[in-house]
């Protein structure tokens, strides 16, 4: 494929780097350069990320997506994908969010990973990840792609830093080794009214299988995970859009639950 002209990555980083800042949907980069590889657009997320670093967010951690198959097959890929999780976008439970910082938010429940040790590799398994992992607890991703409808082909989504919004942890941290997280089932409420249900194994079999496919991703380009990160698995049932007034509860069997209320745009 022919790569994108010089200089390009930039000015897409500058791109989607204002729609994020400016809360606007815009038209997704391939309409502009239909010839975007996937190495090109992990490129153009490293830049974004360290621009946002420049700008004083930390790096925390990272989240999965396209981790079901039944997103996969509606994207027609047949692989997930990974972005950054950076210390401003972690939300808490007792803080309302103010729909002011979003274009069209949706929320999807996970299973975050507390990383101990620093792992990397190309050959990582799912038992490898759990004996890192120091911790599991329940989480709610919020994704709010930069672009229109939410619409974008798999280069777009990489380089929008795979849709990150926000995210919130529940405050129940457990040892991962005394669950079954394939087994583990959740019910996401919006204003007391079942949305979603799911289980952990929605998540590529296995949430931990998540985490090492991104551990092996990481291996091929000498990078990897670290003591201290936190993981998002991937969504463990479809992504339901909120909006003010709204509040959404994922309650997961053994983890607890995780929750937050949203505000009017003020
Ligand atoms: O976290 C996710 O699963 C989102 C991945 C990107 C696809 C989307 O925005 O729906
Ligand atoms: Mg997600």
């Amino acid at each position: 494929m022919v790569p994108i002209a010089s200089g390009a990555d930039l000015e897409i980083v500058e791109y989607l780097f204002a729609a994020e800042k400016d809360r606007r949907e815009v038209v997704k980069v391939t309409e502009r350069y239909p010839n975007l590889s996937l190495k090109e657009a992990y490129a153009i997320q490293e830049k974004l990320i360290q621009k946002r670093e420049k700008g004083g967010a930390r790096r925390i951690g990272l989240k999965l997506g396209l981790t079901s198959k039944a997103k996969q097959e509606m994207m027609g890929v047949h692989e997930a994908i990974y972005g950054y999780l950076t210390d401003d976008m972690l939300a808490l439970e007792w803080e309302p969010l103010d729909f002011a910082q979003f274009i069209h938010p949706k929320a999807e429940p996970e299973i975050a990973f507390m990383i101990g040790e620093d792992l990397q590799g190309t050959n990582i398994t799912v038992e490898d990840v759990l004996s890192v992992t120091r911790y599991v607890a329940p989480a709610i991703e919020i994704i709010d792609s930069r672009y229109v409808n939410f619409k974008f082909t798999l280069a777009d989504v990489v380089a929008d830093n795979c849709s990150s919004s926000r995210f919130l942890i529940g405050s129940k941290w457990i040892c991962a080794k005394t669950l079954n997280l394939a087994e583990i089932g959740m019910v996401m409420s919006k204003n007391g009214e079942v949305a979603q249900t799911g289980s952990g194994a929605a998540v590529m079999g296995h949430p931990a299988a998540s985490v090492a496919w991104a551990v092996n991703k990481l291996g091929e380009i000498g990078k990897g995970i670290k003591k201290g990160d936190i993981i998002l698995s991937g969504a463990i049932s479809e992504a339901i859009p909120f909006e003010p007034h709204d509040t959404i509860v994922a309650q997961f069997a053994e983890l607890g639950s995780v929750s937050f209320s949203c505000k009017a745009r003020t």
